[in-house]
Parts: structure tokens; C-alpha cells; sequence
């Protein structure tokens, strides 16, 4: 049975909602960032990591999401397997890595982006993460006009990429001055996501002391 070590609100929620959707044993194990623990299975100290039975170690979000997808077919979450459907999965989850995610550390982790220990710095390092934040939101939004989920043809098909969305949804809600009432399309995005049973039962799991 896999492990995901996961932390309370953060991106590992994209994994665990999928192994939630995938309906396979698995445990859950909640960490704290740079514990013993968790630095025993990833030396980034950082989650989300998956462990399988056998002791094989994945970390990376987006490399745990398709690595879940591709043992599961039967659950069809890979969002498609011709050459362009997996070039648009693997476009998606980079610019949530790597744009989405990344916009999102300045905001939560300041001083990690200046020498400078001063309040008005921090702050100055903030506001541009969120302004970056909004800048990707944008992206998000207009990708998703005319769209349900991520990927597919049409108005698509639930994929591992709508779950990967949602931590970072549920950010920007929180943490934009005025929340996402600017990106219609991914506040639709994520009622969508908070209105399935599983995610609910992944959520309250994160959410229990
Ligand atoms: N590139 C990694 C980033 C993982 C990451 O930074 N996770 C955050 C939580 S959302 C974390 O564990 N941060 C702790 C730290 O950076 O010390 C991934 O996509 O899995």
C-alpha cells in the first residue's frame, strides 16, 4: 500500500485528493516541513513525498500526480494518452510547478527572497509574489473558458491536473486581496472540486487534529 507524507494546507492535497479519487489503499502520514521524518524520505524536507511498499521513494508533485495516473489507467485521470494529450498534460503541470507554485513562495515564505530582515522588505517581496500570483491566475482563467475541467477535448475530462489546481486555488482564495472574484472560470474551477465526495473526504482527513 503507498504512503503520501503530506502537510496540512499545502500542495500535497493534489495527491492525496487523487489517491482519495483512485480508491486504493493507501496511507496518509501528516508532517511537518523539515521534520526528522519527513527528511528521512526526501532531503528537500518538503512535501508532497510517496513511499511504495517495496521502500521506492517519489518526490515532486507533478512527477507522483502522472507516476499515480500511469498505475491506474483503469481510473482514466492521465487526461488522455496520444502524443498531444500527454503534451498538454505535461504542459499543464509544468506551468503549475513551475509558474503557479513558484509565484506562490515569496507570499508564504519571504525571507527566503531577501537579505533584507526588515518588515517593509518582506513586504515588498510579498506584494510581487501576489502580483505574480494574480499575473498566472489570469493564465488559469483564460484557459479555462469554455472549459469544466484542465484537460480534454470540449469542456474536458477530470484529470490528476484539476486535482494538482486546487491547493493552489484554495491559496489564491485565501490569499488574494480579493480572493479569485476576478477568474470566474477557476472559482468555478474549484466549487467543482470542493463539491466531490472525495475531495471533501480528503479535506476533512487534513483538516482533523
Ligand atoms: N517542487 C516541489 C516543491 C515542493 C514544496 O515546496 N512543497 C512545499 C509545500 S507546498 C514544502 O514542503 N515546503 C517546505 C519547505 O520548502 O521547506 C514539488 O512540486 O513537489
Amino acid at each position: 500500500m503507498p504512503t503520501l507524507y503530506y502537510a496540512v494546507g499545502a500542495c500535497s492535497l493534489a495527491p492525496h485528493i487523487v489517491l482519495e479519487w483512485i480508491g486504493a489503499p493507501f496511507e496518509a502520514v501528516r508532517v511537518q516541513y523539515g521534520s526528522p521524518e519527513l527528511l528521512a524520505v526526501n532531503p528537500a524536507g518538503a512535501v508532497p513525498t510517496l513511499r511504495e511498499d517495496d521502500g521506492w521513494l517519489l518526490t515532486q508533485a507533478g512527477a507522483i500526480l502522472e507516476y499515480l495516473a500511469a498505475k491506474h489507467p483503469e481510473t482514466g485521470l492521465s487526461g488522455g494518452e496520444s502524443l498531444r494529450e500527454r503534451a498538454e498534460a505535461h504542459r499543464w503541470s509544468a506551468f503549475l510547478t513551475s509558474d503557479m507554485h513558484a509565484a506562490f513562495w515569496p507570499v508564504f515564505m519571504p525571507y527566503r527572497y531577501t537579505t533584507d530582515a526588515s518588515d517593509e522588505a518582506k513586504k515588498a517581496v510579498t506584494d510581487a509574489g501576489l502580483k505574480l500570483v494574480e499575473k498566472q491566475m489570469g493564465v488559469l482563467n483564460e484557459h479555462l473558458e469554455g472549459r469544466d475541467w484542465m484537460l480534454g477535448e470540449g469542456r474536458g475530462k477530470r484529470s490528476v491536473i484539476d486535482a494538482y489546481a486546487c491547493p493552489m486555488i484554495r491559496w489564491g482564495i485565501k490569499l488574494l486581496p480579493g480572493g479569485l472574484a476576478e477568474f470566474p472560470n477557476v472559482l468555478a474551477l474549484h466549487d467543482r472540486l470542493a463539491a466531490d465526495p472525495a475531495v471533501q473526504r480528503v479535506m476533512e482527513r487534513e483538516r482533523a487534529k
